[in-house]
């Protein structure tokens, strides 16, 4: 792939796909760092938009009405005419009076990161309420569910090479993230998602509703099971429990039992007699992780999404 740089509007990617530039305001730790910008990165890549271009603004707080400062739009617009920008895509949630003073003043269309996530679990681009942007190149959606503390984060970055936390903390994800992996020449998108518990409202409860977007959107659900866990069988319940109630019972879903580098034989045993065909896995040792992808692809095949060019 040919990779020019332009000084000023960060990296021009030349290959035929829509182009994407990216805008954020960041305070200024933010911009040293900006790993949500990198992120943005990321899911521009799974929605099959090239990074033609990057504009970020330092400053405390995004403009009320027009998210940028007046300079910075103006500089937003040269970047997206030379760039011939598709689309344009803002780090922070926008405001309707944001996103069009920004279209006014770029001539393209404008998102923000949520709509593009969305956008990538919208099998027909109706969801977020504006034309498709992943459209005919749209991955399939993978969304590794389960109960909290089943290792759901650490799968994610052991097949994605991401660096989401994963730690021995209950809700350790509350901004579940989406990541492109390919495998054996497909490519899919790999959500992760907010740890399921027993008796609680979800639908009441604002941090689970991308949450319950993904489940209900996913074209395969990855079940993750700590399998290690005294009561795995009732937490495998929980999670179908919630599946059934909000509508997602009849998805396909794998089951992956994890942890197989400490569950014992006789409680893997016990899961395998009640459900039939489950992938086994160690997301800290790798352990198993081929066959997994392997049965990714072909769940996907089933579902007649796998087939990425
Ligand atoms: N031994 C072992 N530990 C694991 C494995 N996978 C995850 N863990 C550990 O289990 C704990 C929970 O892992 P996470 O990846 O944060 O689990 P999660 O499902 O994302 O949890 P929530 O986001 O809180 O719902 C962490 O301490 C991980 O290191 C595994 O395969 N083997
Ligand atoms: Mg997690």
């Amino acid at each position: 792939m040919a990779v020019a740089r332009r000084s000023g509007i960060g990296v021009v990617e030349q290959r035929p796909a829509r182009r994407a530039v990216l805008v954020a305001v960041q305070d200024r730790d933010g911009a040293a760092t900006s790993p949500s910008l990198a992120e943005l990165r990321r899911l521009a890549d799974a929605c099959a938009l090239a990074v033609a271009g990057v504009v970020v603004q330092t400053r405390a707080r995004p403009d009320p009405d027009t998210y940028l400062s007046a300079g910075k739009v103006a500089e937003l617009a040269v970047t997206a005419a030379v760039v011939r920008a598709d689309v344009v895509i803002a780090e922070d949630g926008l405001s309707a009076r944001q996103t069009r003073a920004l279209e006014e003043r770029t001539g393209v269309p404008v998102v923000d990161r949520a709509t593009l996530i969305l956008d990538i679990f919208d099998r027909h681009g109706h969801g977020s309420g504006v034309a498709p942007l992943c459209g005919v190149d749209r991955m399939p959606a993978v969304v590794l569910a389960g109960y909290t503390n089943a290792g759901k984060s650490a799968l994610l970055n052991r097949l994605s090479g991401a660096a989401v936390p994963s730690t021995d903390v209950l809700f350790a994800t509350l901004d579940p993230v989406v990541r492109p992996v390919r495998a054996n020449g497909h490519a899919f998108a790999l959500a992760d998602t907010v740890g399921i518990v027993r008796h609680l409202p979800y639908r009441r409860v604002p941090a689970f509703r991308s949450t319950l977007d993904a489940l209900r959107h996913a074209d395969l659900t990855l079940h993750v099971v700590d399998a290690a866990a005294p009561d795995a069988l009732d937490q495998i319940s929980a999670v179908h429990d919630v599946r059934r109630e909000i509508g997602a019972g009849h998805l396909p879903e794998l089951l992956v039992l994890n942890k197989v580098d400490i569950a014992r034989p006789a409680g893997l045993t016990a899961l395998r007699r009640t459900f039939p065909d489950p992938v086994a896995v160690s997301a800290r040792t790798g352990a198993g992780v081929p066959a997994l992808l392997r049965a990714v692809v072909t769940r996907l095949r089933q579902v007649e999404l796998g087939a990425v060019p």
